[in-house]
């Protein structure tokens, strides 16, 4: 019999665009569904296999897809980010919690093979110890994002153990990537320091010098999903809410190793409300069960990742497609 194909939902995203393009290299092109809800695709992304416009909470669209390709894989990525799910907070409920519910209900109606669904550090909260967080801890955020990741993991672990779906996903921490740039997150600027740094060789930077997140390379964080995705579910004792760490470091420090390479760069901190989210959220990951279940290990450092991340944004500044 034929491979099911694979749905990646929020498909034209930070995560979502590098996670279609890799499980396109794996699988091939045809086996690889996006799906996004109004942002058109990248010709690369649009070009390297199907593509459809596709609302997640909207059921019929889903089962519609489905039955269309033949899906037997759903990496769930579509999601309002913590700072505009302030902003936003209905929205961010609808599309994070009934979203993931719509996909879940549609994993067990179809009997789908498994469902890939993001957490992340925003599950935790000011009371979460903020140093090596602990896996299991103090989950009370005080973000609208971060309660619909509790009550998401919450979900998930429930259709795994009620409904026996084969549901996994990953506490990511902030991820760092040359692609697509990331919309509406508190570590945003991890990424923003980068592009600014070569277009304009200064950045105003919206947390305290001193703030410090745990962070991971984009690589690392296919990586990570990819890991996760091929792990033996049988061997699973955690199922959607894995710690996965890379690195933690202060703005400052960010700041410091890319002038390493762009000496001039000028960086000022102008601290606004994202800095309370970023003060409520873990400094730095213990990753242990991870790494016992699944066998976890992040490839890139800060320098490493640094050195890569200028690399590839000078060669597309130079084209004139540092932006795309
Ligand atoms: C955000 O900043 O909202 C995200 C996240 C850590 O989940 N990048």
């Amino acid at each position: 019999m034929a491979e099911k194909r694979i749905l990646v939902t929020g498909a034209v995203g930070q995560i979502g665009s590098e996670l279609t393009m890799a499980l396109r290299e794996r699988h091939g092109g045809d086996s690889v569904v996006a799906a996004g809800r109004k942002t058109k695709p990248r010709p690369e992304l649009r070009d390297s296999g199907p593509f459809e416009f596709a609302d997640v909470t909207d059921r019929e669209v889903l089962d519609g897809v489905i039955k269309k390709y033949d899906i037997g894989t759903i990496y769930h990525m579509a999601a309002i980010l913590s700072a505009v799910g302030e902003e936003k907070p209905l929205l961010c409920w609808n599309v994070n919690m009934n979203g993931l519910h719509t996909v879940l209900e549609a994993a067990r109606e179809h009997s789908l093979e498994k469902v890939i669904c993001p957490s992340s550090i925003a599950a935790f909260g000011p009371e979460t110890p903020r140093d090596n967080t602990p896996q299991e801890t103090v989950l009370r955020p005080t973000t609208m994002y971060g309660v619909t990741k509790v009550a998401g993991e919450l979900l998930c672990d429930y259709y795994v153990r009620r409904f026996d779906v084969d549901v996994r996903g990953l506490r990511y921490p902030g991820i760092i990537s040359s692609e697509t740039l990331p919309g509406g997150g508190t570590t945003d600027y991890a990424v923003a320091i980068y592009y600014e740094a070569i277009d304009k060789g200064k950045y105003t930077c919206f947390v305290r010098e001193d703030t410090a997140l745990p962070m991971m390379y984009m690589p690392d964080c296919i990586k990570a999903t990819l890991d996760l995705t091929d792990a033996d579910f049988s061997k699973l004792k955690h199922h959607s809410d894995f710690n996965v760490g890379a690195f933690s470091f202060t703005a400052g420090e960010l700041a410091a190793e890319i002038r390493k390479h762009i000496p001039e760069l000028e960086v000022t901190y102008e601290p606004d409300s994202r800095q309370k989210i970023a003060d409520s959220w873990p400094r730095s990951l213990d990753d242990s069960a991870a790494r016992e279940e699944w066998g976890w290990e992040p490839g890139y450092d800060l320098a490493t990742m640094t050195q890569d991340m200028l690399e590839k944004l000078r060669k597309r500044h130079a084209e004139g497609k540092l932006y795309q």
